[in-house]
């Protein structure tokens, strides 16, 4: 009887931890690529059935491998958690999650109704990680940054979750393009109003 009820709670325990490990990234404690995939396509959905809508940010860090190369892959490491803290820090909203979706890459999903919200929300991330003042080797005083590319999901914008993300993805490349440690918000794509439902024959 002991012994099934350890087995038991052993089991349970078991069970936790390989959800932990299957939900989160282990060296930024963010949650992964998985969960972001899920929680996009879940609040796209809501967008969809409830007209809600919210903002999809994607940042990178600017001149990372530089930063391995000089400092080390440990030094490299830190330097991940360290900006992922401070995101997470940033966004003080229970709604707003961050995750870690690649190397050296984060996605975050927010609430907003506006344009500016998305930017004001792009420029506390930047700031925040620029006023870490960790040290960067590509010129003397520089600091690590990054550049970010952020949508705003709103029903009459509705496309695909794929194109949200590639429209997000431009945004940060075109952040990069203009010379980093910025934040660019992508044009949304006004969708024609959709045509009256026909009236249905008597
Ligand atoms: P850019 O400003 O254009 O983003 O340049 P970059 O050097 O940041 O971009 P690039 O894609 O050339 O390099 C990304 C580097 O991130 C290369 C890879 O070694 C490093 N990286 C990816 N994942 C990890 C990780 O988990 N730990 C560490 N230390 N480095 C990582
Ligand atoms: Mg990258
Ligand atoms: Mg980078």
């Amino acid at each position: 009887m002991i012994r099934d009820k350890y087995m038991r709670i052993s089991l349970q325990n078991l069970n936790g931890q390989l959800k932990r490990l299957a939900q989160y990234d282990a060296l930024t404690e963010l949650q992964n690529r998985r969960m972001f995939d899920e929680a996009i396509a879940t609040y796209f959905a809501q967008a969809r059935r409830l007209g809600t809508s919210f903002g999809l940010i994607i940042f990178d860090i600017d001149y990372f491998k530089m930063l391995n190369d000089t400092f080390g892959h440990q030094q490299g490491d830190r330097v991940l958690k360290k900006v992922a803290t401070s995101a997470r820090n940033a966004l003080a909203r229970e709604t707003d999650k961050v995750f870690r979706i690649g190397g050296e890459e984060f996605a975050v999903l927010v609430l907003a109704e506006n344009d500016s919200q998305v930017v004001s929300l792009m420029e506390i991330l930047r700031r925040a990680v620029e006023g870490l003042g960790i040290v960067h080797p590509l010129h003397p005083g520089a600091v690590v940054t990054i550049s970010l590319g952020g949508v705003l999901v709103k029903e009459h914008s509705l496309v695909t979750v794929t194109e949200l993300f590639k429209m997000a993805d431009e945004a940060l490349y075109s952040a990069k393009l203009s010379g980093r440690n910025q934040a660019v918000l992508a044009q949304r794509i006004e969708m024609p109003a959709s045509a009256p439902v026909a009236a249905e024959q008597a």
